[in-house]
């Protein structure tokens, strides 16, 4: 019997990577007077790391153009990616992001139904307080049982340590909830954890595997995904 919903968020509620990340390493490398630029096509083969910081340290690791010695790299990492979570803001504010097709109902009707609901996430806390106004009004606070984020569980996923600690928040057993991802990644975070998962892909990852998952669907509104499709996913993924 399904008790709990667990989001994803970067790629899952809205296209964050391709339009609001990407956008603002972009625009934190000209503020730091750096001539790099990360492309649309580029930044879908960086996002094999998980966690922003992550991705640009791997990014830097591999330039040539950069002094050795790993803690001037991480100092400059950790200040780039301060400047990139304030540009996402900015861009968060400006109404770069809306939500993907299906979100808002989806949401609606779990709060309706008595379903709870929860973030697992490995972007930064600031970039979820940021993004949930914006997308769900100023009481969104009200809409989840549980957000967890980087700073609550820092092994990024495809490690589970997000979803147990969701689980934990929750109350909740795997064979309750169901979660909602985007990626390989977090397909590979919720399993691991013992949690069903039905994939939204985000325009990354369109044509990526997800044989693992409990369903597929180009968007919530494709099928549509409702709290009975919720139902019928988790009852098949543990009576099959
Ligand atoms: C999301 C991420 C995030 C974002 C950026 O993965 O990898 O790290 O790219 O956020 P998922 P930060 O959707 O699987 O949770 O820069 O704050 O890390
Ligand atoms: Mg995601």
């Amino acid at each position: 019997m399904l008790k709990a919903l667990i989001w994803d968020v970067d790629g899952t509620l809205a296209e964050t990577e391709r339009d609001g990340h990407r956008l603002a390493f972009n625009q934190a490398f000209a503020e730091c007077g750096l001539p790099w630029h990360w492309g649309v096509a580029e930044y879908g083969g960086l996002l094999r790391v998980a966690g922003g910081f992550e991705r640009l340290l791997a990014y830097m690791d591999e330039r040539t153009d950069l002094a050795a010695g790993s803690d001037a790299r991480r100092r400059l990492a950790g200040e780039i990616h301060r400047s990139k979570n304030r540009h996402y803001a900015n861009l968060v504010a400006q109404g770069a992001l809306v939500a993907r097709p299906g979100v808002m109902r989806l949401l609606g009707e779990c709060r309706e139904q008595g379903i709870a609901q929860a973030v697992a996430t490995t972007t930064s806390r600031s970039n979820v307080e940021a993004l949930f106004p914006h997308l769900f009004g100023a009481s969104w606070q009200s809409l989840f049982a549980a957000v967890v984020c980087a700073e609550d569980a820092p092994r990024k996923k495809p490690d589970p340590q997000v979803y147990r600690l969701a689980l934990e928040r929750l109350g909740c057993t795997p064979a309750t909830v169901i979660a909602i991802e985007d990626s390989p990644a977090g397909l590979a975070a919720a399993r691991a954890a013992g949690v069903a998962c039905l994939v939204t892909p985000s325009s990354y990852f369109a044509a990526a595997n997800f044989s693992a998952a409990v369903g597929v669907c180009r968007d919530l509104d494709a099928g549509p995904v409702d709290v009975a499709a919720l139902q019928a996913s988790l009852a098949r993924t543990w009576d099959p």
